[in-house]
This record gives structure tokens, C-alpha cells and sequence, in this order.
């Protein structure tokens, strides 16, 4: 079926399940447009009889007498209760036959069939993206807020497998377009895949409330085309090469700066002494589009009104704001701006 017509007539079509491009999407918009059907049909019926008979029955003068009284009916009943039985069966079967189609289990990662896995960490209040495999082979870097991952050809179906988990407490991950939300609770696994043929940029949100910013926990997944997610992954598992190209003094200093600053206690930037892990691993940062979990574009004044006070941007997140002074600033931005 075309959902697209339907998705059309509903604002925000971005973050429309009528617009599925996942096989999962696909079988909970059939299903949420079936379970409309049926009680829109039941609504329909209902208000139906209800207004007949409150047009055919009401009373038409003064003097007009009670109709008959008529008390128990067990055809009537025994209608009444079959019905709404049998509704309630079909839909049972429905939804198990959804579940059965959007539950798939994750496979062993093996050479060739071109599958990706990830391990998403939800934090208050980003999204932490663990690469483990891709194509059965081992990949070891983490990133931030921003999922890659490739769309399938015709020669494979490019299959990613997300393993949910929580750092903290319950989040839920939701790209409408993309499939069902998969809770990340915390001291629990979930899983869920996305396999689509649809390059393009999805978007979505937490949909599970997790605290202040929970609003501004934004999803961005971007279906890439094989060759240029083959490309991303590339760049990705470089390092960083510290102090071997001409940096400019500015660099330097912010250099030493975010590494002798309390920087590198929360962030991680592979290949240099900063490992922290509770914030954003900033090892490319540059190659992401947006800060803060979607919530900025990521260019120079916005990342040094970032470092400025992360608080007036996004208040209450979990980084604090140093009083830099403007020194220090344009050193850390110039330095940012080499994690490319
Ligand atoms: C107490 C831990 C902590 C410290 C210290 C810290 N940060 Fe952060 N930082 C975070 C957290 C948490 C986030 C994610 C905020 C969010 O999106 O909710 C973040 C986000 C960022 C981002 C945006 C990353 C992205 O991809 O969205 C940048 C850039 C950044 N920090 C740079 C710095 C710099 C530079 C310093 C040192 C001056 C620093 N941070 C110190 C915790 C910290
Ligand atoms: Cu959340």
C-alpha cells in the first residue's frame, strides 16, 4: 500500500510512521491503518445506531405514552458479546503476526553479509553509538549522536542490528520512518534492526522521559549509499595524528589547554590522553553535523558559544560551563576543529 498519501494530509511527514522505509515500519503502519479501520467501522456503527435512535425514538408531544418496555434479549446479548469477541481475536492475531515480522533476532556477525552492529548507550541526554561489527569484522570506535549506517542494493540487504542499552535511566529510541521505538532500560539488553534500500536523513526522538533535556535528546540517523558509508566508517576508525602535522600556535595551545583542563576526564579523543567516557567521544567531532544531540548546527561560533556556557544552551545537560576566557577559547575551538 502507498502510505505516502495518507503521511501527506499529517504535519511533521518527516516523523510520519505513514511513511515507512524499513520492513518493520512497513508492517506497524499496515497494522496501525487496520486497527484504525476497525474502530473507525465500530465508531461508525456505534454512532450510528446511537443517533437513529435518538431521532427515531424521541418524544413527540406532550401526551405521548412510554413505548413498550422491553427488558433482556439473549439473541441481543448473545450478538453483543460474540462480536466484540471475535474483534478483539482478530486483532490479537494481527499484532502477534506484527511482532513476529518486526522482532527479528540478531545474527552472528559474519564476513560477507555486508551486517552492521551497533551498541547504542542512551545518556542523559545524547546518544552514545558503540561500532562493533561491520561485515564480520571487529570495528572498535564510538561516536556520537549522529548514526551512520548503509542503505542495502539489490546485491545485499545491508542489515543493521542496534544493541539498546542504558547508561543511566530509561530513554527509548524512535526514528518513525525507520520502525518501532526499542526502550533502553537500564541493566537490560534490547534489540532492534533497520534494513532499508532508502538513502536520506531520518530523524527522530527520545521517546521515553528521562529528565530535563529529555526534549532535546534528538535522534539523526543518516542511510548513507555503500560507498560513502564505507568512506564515513573509514574516516572514523582513524586516529587522530597528534603533533605531526604544522599546527598553528593557536592549536597548540588549545591543545594543552582541553588537555590539562578537566576536558579529558569526560571526553574522549582516540590516541591522546583524553579517554574520558562520559560525554560525547570527540575524536571526529568535525565530521558530525549538529552538537549537543541534534540540537545545534556544528560550526565554529556555535561550538565556541558550546564551550562558552553549555548551560544557556542546553540547560541542565551534564556538562558545565568553565569560564574560559577568550584565550583559552579560540585555542579549544582551534584545536575542536582539527578532529576532523
Ligand atoms: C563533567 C563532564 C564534562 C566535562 C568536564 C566537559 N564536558 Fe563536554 N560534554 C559533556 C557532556 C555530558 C556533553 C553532552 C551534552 C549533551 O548533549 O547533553 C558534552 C558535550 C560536549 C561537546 C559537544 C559534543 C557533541 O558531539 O555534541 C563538546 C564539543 C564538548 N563537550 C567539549 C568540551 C570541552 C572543550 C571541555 C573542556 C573545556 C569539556 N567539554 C568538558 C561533559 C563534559
Ligand atoms: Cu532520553
Amino acid at each position: 500500500m502507498d502510505w505516502t498519501l495518507i503521511a501527506e494530509c499529517l504535519p511533521m511527514q518527516e516523523l510520519s510512521i505513514y511513511r515507512p522505509v524499513t520492513p518493520a515500519g512497513e508492517s506497524i503502519a499496515q497494522l496501525s491503518f487496520l486497527v484504525f479501520a476497525i474502530t473507525g467501522g465500530i465508531f461508525l456503527v456505534v454512532s450510528g445506531v446511537l443517533a437513529y435512535c435518538i431521532v427515531r425514538f424521541r418524544r413527540r408531544g406532550p401526551n405521548e405514552n412510554e413505548p413498550p418496555q422491553v427488558y433482556g434479549s439473549v439473541p441481543i446479548e448473545l450478538a453483543w458479546t460474540a462480536a466484540p469477541l471475535l474483534i478483539v481475536f482478530f486483532l490479537v492475531l494481527v499484532t502477534t503476526r506484527t511482532l513476529w515480522e518486526v522482532e527479528v533476532d540478531p545474527p552472528q556477525p559474519t564476513v560477507g553479509d555486508k551486517t552492521l552492529f551497533v551498541t547504542v548507550v542512551g545518556r542523559q541526554w545524547w546518544w552514545e553509538y558503540r561500532y562493533d561489527y561491520y561485515d564480520g569484522k571487529p570495528l572498535g570506535f564510538t561516536t556520537a549522536n549522529e548514526l551512520h549506517i548503509p542503505a542495502g542494493d539489490d546485491d545485499a540487504p545491508r542489515r543493521t542490528f542496534l544493541t539498546l542499552v542504558s547508561a543511566d535511566v530509561c530513554h527509548s529510541f524512535w526514528v518513525p520512518r525507520l520502525g518501532g521505538k526499542t526502550d533502553l532500560i537500564p541493566g537490560r539488553i534490547n534489540s532492534t534492526w533497520i534494513e532499508t534500500k532508502s538513502p536520506g536523513l531520518y530523524l527522530g526522538q527520545c521517546a521515553e522521559f528521562c529528565g530535563t533535556q529529555h526534549a532535546g535528546m534528538l535522534l539523526r540517523v543518516d542511510v548513507e549509499e555503500p560507498a560513502v558509508f564505507a568512506a564515513w566508517l573509514e574516516r572514523e576508525q582513524a586516529k587522530v595524528v597528534v603533533g605531526t602535522t604544522e599546527e598553528s600556535a593557536a592549536v597548540e595551545r588549545g591543545r594543552v589547554a582541553f588537555q590539562s583542563l578537566s576536558c579529558v576526564n569526560c571526553h574522549a579523543v582516540r590516541g591522546t590522553p583524553a579517554v574520558g567516557t562520559f560525554g560525547p567521544d570527540l575524536t571526529h567531532l568535525m565530521a558530525r553535523k549538529t552538537l549537543a544531540s541534534g540540537l545545534i548546527p556544528n560550526d565554529r561560533e556555535r561550538l565556541r558559544s558550546w564551550l562558552v556556557n553549555p548551560q544557556a544552551i542546553k540547560p541542565g545537560c551534564l556538562m558545565p560551563s568553565f569560564q574560559l576566557n577568550d584565550d583559552q577559547l579560540d585555542g579549544i575551538v582551534a584545536y575542536l576543529e582539527t578532529l576532523r
